[in-house]
């Protein structure tokens, strides 16, 4: 299996999973201009004609969408909680949905240089504090989303929350999701991942 990522995005989540699952995966990066032209692999818009990472081509087929492949991998893992037809089916879709729409896509206006500072840059910012809000109380308690082992929605969550760094998102009296943070940048996984990337 291939997994196409740029360094650092939402493709950061599926590469971390793999690693802690062991699921035989090659990372193949792809790269881009600083004005959002990918120049490499040359046929990456033929692979993911989306234009957007990450991209798992299995061997049988390219399946694109960040929470879409988490799903496809978790099936690789009997660890996992067995997601199809049981009563843990609809509360990890629901936390991969609030992952990818509440965190992963709140953060997409930071991304654009008209928004790096000022007035919209910190409604943005109110936006997502709301949500890290529901993240916590979302998180509880719990080590982990599920409870106390690592899923695919902790994979992603991790991905999404690491970019508060690179846009000096201050997280203090977030103090569940600092050390959720902390939690699972120690893990293995995530350490082989990061450095794969690096
Ligand atoms: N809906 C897609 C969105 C993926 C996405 O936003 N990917 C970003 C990186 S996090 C990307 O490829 N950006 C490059 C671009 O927009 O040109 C998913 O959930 O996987």
């Amino acid at each position: 299996m291939k997994l196409y990522y740029i360094q650092g995005t939402c493709a950061l989540a599926p590469h971390i999973f793999a690693r802690h699952a062991g699921i035989p995966l090659q990372a193949v990066r792809v790269e881009w201009t600083p004005d959002g032209k990918f120049v490499g692999p040359r046929n990456y818009e033929e692979i993911n004609p989306k234009g957007k990472v990450p991209a798992l081509d299995t061997g049988e087929a390219i399946i694109t969408e960040t929470q879409v492949i988490l799903q496809y991998l978790s099936g690789f893992d009997a660890s996992q909680p067995a997601v199809r037809g049981t009563s843990v089916e609809w509360p990890l879709l629901e936390l991969l949905n609030f992952v990818a729409t509440e965190l992963h896509k709140a953060f997409s206006p930071l991304w654009l240089p008209s928004l790096a500072r000022g007035i919209a840059r910190e409604e943005q910012i109110g936006v997502l504090m709301r949500n890290f809000r529901t993240f916590e109380t979302l998180l509880g308690d719990k080590d982990f989303l599920m409870g106390d082992r690592f899923t695919v929605v902790d994979a992603y969550a991790y991905t999404v929350l690491r970019w508060c760094d690179v846009h000096r998102i201050d997280l203090s009296g977030l103090d569940a999701i600092q050390r959720y943070r902390e939690r699972i940048f120690r893990l293995p996984a995530t350490r082989q991942a990061l450095a794969e990337q690096a």
